[in-house]
């Protein structure tokens, strides 16, 4: 009998690791990544085994983790090649970390009344931002007498996005998501409750089952059945995550994200002939001039203003700087009521 230990959990590359992360550690035995996050610790699986670390050092899903098992707060995180993140519900500022070295977000979206272009645009801009690639997924088809309509709306928010329709329960999903969900790469579904996340993970794997419920008949309003956000490793090598949905979503620390999503309004107001110009009243504004021209979409350029006003603000107060709550919630519900709900 040989004493050399047998290595008991799965082995780097069947969790997605990448010379990314061989470049920043010398040794690979303790590597472990992050499968599962709770308010106690987040769970973590390597050649090692599978073994738990401490909410003190930081780690989200999808984190790549040297572990001390020694001292396991000693351990540290890796450089992420990407992070999904949001400004933390609540009153509080800080930033909630979602997920970590994901290459693809699903924004998952349904074909019913929870459909909303400025809730999409909000995800697209935290996608790209993050450095991850951004598909939009409209599930539910057969509850909609006008899906085409949804698409077409959904695919005139980047001519980076992909725009994908599919019915989350049957064969669909494997063939229609294949191209993004190779062996080795790590993809993340996001979007409100009861969109299907869940269930586009379990049409994607074989394993276990993942608990779904059916949204509530009236207002096709989920019933937050995912309450953590877990990987799942799929047959073919792919790592997926499921997350709970999400009531707001709030942005910071985005301004490059918004800069990609709406790229175009961002080069006309360059033109302005004032450099802070709020595209109100003042003279010389390339946006309304624009706009009386109809060459660009009213309600898209208060769309971007609304994101850009959120973004800076909590961008801001995350940093240091003290807003009155009131001057903002006055200036962002304002903009929210013209906008219409749901934004
Ligand atoms: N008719 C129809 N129902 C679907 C489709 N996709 C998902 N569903 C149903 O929608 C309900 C909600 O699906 P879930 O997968 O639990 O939704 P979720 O996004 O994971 O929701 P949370 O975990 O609460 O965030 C389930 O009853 C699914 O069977 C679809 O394409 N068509
Ligand atoms: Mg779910
Ligand atoms: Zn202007």
């Amino acid at each position: 009998m040989s004493d050399t230990p047998v290595p008991t959990g799965p082995t780097l590359p069947d969790l997605g690791w990448q010379a990314f992360f061989a470049d920043q550690v010398a040794e690979t035995t303790r590597a472990v990544r992050v499968m599962e996050v709770h308010r106690s610790g987040a769970q973590a699986h390597g050649p090692m085994g599978e073994v738990r670390v401490p909410p003190s050092v930081n780690a989200t899903v999808g984190d790549w983790v040297v572990f001390d098992p020694d001292l396991p707060s000693n351990s540290t995180v890796l450089d992420r090649f990407s992070l999904i993140k949001r400004r933390a519900p609540g009153k509080g500022h800080e930033v909630q970390a979602i997920a970590a070295n994901v290459d693809t977000v699903f924004v998952v979206t349904s074909a019913t009344r929870e459909f909303n272009v400025a809730r999409l645009e909000r995800y697209v801009a935290l996608t790209l931002e993050a450095g991850a690639e951004a598909v939009i997924v409209i599930t539910k088809p057969d509850l909609s007498e006008d899906v085409a309509t949804l698409e077409a709306a959904a695919r005139t928010i980047s001519d980076q996005v992909a725009v994908v329709t599919l019915d989350a329960r049957g064969p669909e999903p494997r063939d229609k998501l294949a191209r993004w969900c190779a062996a080795g790469r790590t993809v993340v579904f996001l979007g409100s409750s009861g969109v299907g996340k869940s269930t586009l993970v379990n049409a994607l794997s074989d394993g276990p089952e993942i608990a779904t419920q059916p949204a509530r008949e009236a207002d096709h309003r989920g019933r937050h059945t995912t309450t953590h956000r877990q990987m799942h490793r799929l047959a073919n090598g792919a790592l997926v995550v499921d997350t709970p949905g999400m009531r707001e979503l709030q942005l910071t620390d985005t301004a490059g994200g918004l800069a990609v999503l709406f790229a175009d309004l961002e080069a006309l107001a360059a033109t302005c002939k004032f450099r802070d110009c709020a595209h109100a009243q003042e003279p010389g504004c390339a946006i309304k001039a624009a706009l009386a021209d109809g060459e660009i979409d009213a309600k898209r350029v208060e769309r971007w203003q609304v994101l850009v006003a959120e973004d800076t603000f909590n961008t801001q107060s995350l940093s240091g700087r003290r807003w009155d709550e009131k001057e903002r919630a006055e200036g962002i519900r304002d903009r929210r009521a013209r906008l219409g709900k749901g934004g």
